[in-house]
């Protein structure tokens, strides 16, 4: 039996229903074999990063304790973007960075660094993006980004600006409504 590992996943969604989406995500990614959800952070408004002129995104983070295998997991998370709806053809994979209704990036597997085609750990650009380093930072501020330090010492080198909590469903706000930039939340 292998031994269990911890992974983060990255979760962004800004087309369809978000914040929908990325809850039941989560959800989903709670029902994978061979794996348990140690904590999950709050959902983030976060402006688009990159790429084309798009909605601002919803974005949280999972920590999960898995026995799956980095390119097994990989294909859980690919699996339960498809079933969110998450189309990938010709025309969506020419805009990099585009809009989608549902993204799941594996972040962090241990301190595993991978190269393969179609799967990098640590995630190429996590040390540099304010909008997988906040969620992150909330349930799994001390692990390491290999080559690149702690997740705290990560987010003290970008820019958070823009990247608020949502308002929580309990306060009768619905879940697809966005708090306005420099809102509290
Ligand atoms: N994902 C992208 C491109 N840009 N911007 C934000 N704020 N959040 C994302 O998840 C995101 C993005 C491609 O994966
Ligand atoms: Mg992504
Ligand atoms: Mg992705």
């Amino acid at each position: 039996m292998t031994v269990p590992i911890q992974a983060c996943i990255g979760l962004g969604a800004n087309i369809g229903h978000p914040a929908a989406a990325v809850r039941t995500a989560i959800a989903a990614l709670a029902e994978l074999p061979d794996t348990r959800v140690l904590a999950s952070s709050r959902l983030y408004r976060t402006p688009a990063w990159g790429g084309v002129s798009q909605p601002d995104y919803v974005n949280a983070a999972v920590l999960l304790e898995t026995r799956l295998s980095p390119e097994a997991l990989l294909h859980e998370l690919l699996s339960i973007e498809r079933r969110a709806g998450r189309l990938r053809t010709a025309e969506t994979a020419s805009v990099k960075w585009g809009p989608r209704a549902l993204d799941l990036d594996l972040l962090l597997y241990g301190n595993h660094a991978i190269h393969q085609a179609g799967l990098r750990v640590p995630h190429p650009y996590l040390h540099e993006r304010a909008f997988a380093l906040v969620p992150l930072a909330e349930i799994a501020p001390d692990m390491v980004i290999p080559g690149h330090g702690m997740v705290v010492e990560a987010l003290r080198r970008v820019d958070a600006e823009g990247i608020v909590p949502l308002l929580p469903a309990a306060l009768g706000v619905d879940a697809d409504t966005l708090p306005r930039r420099g809102d509290a939340g």
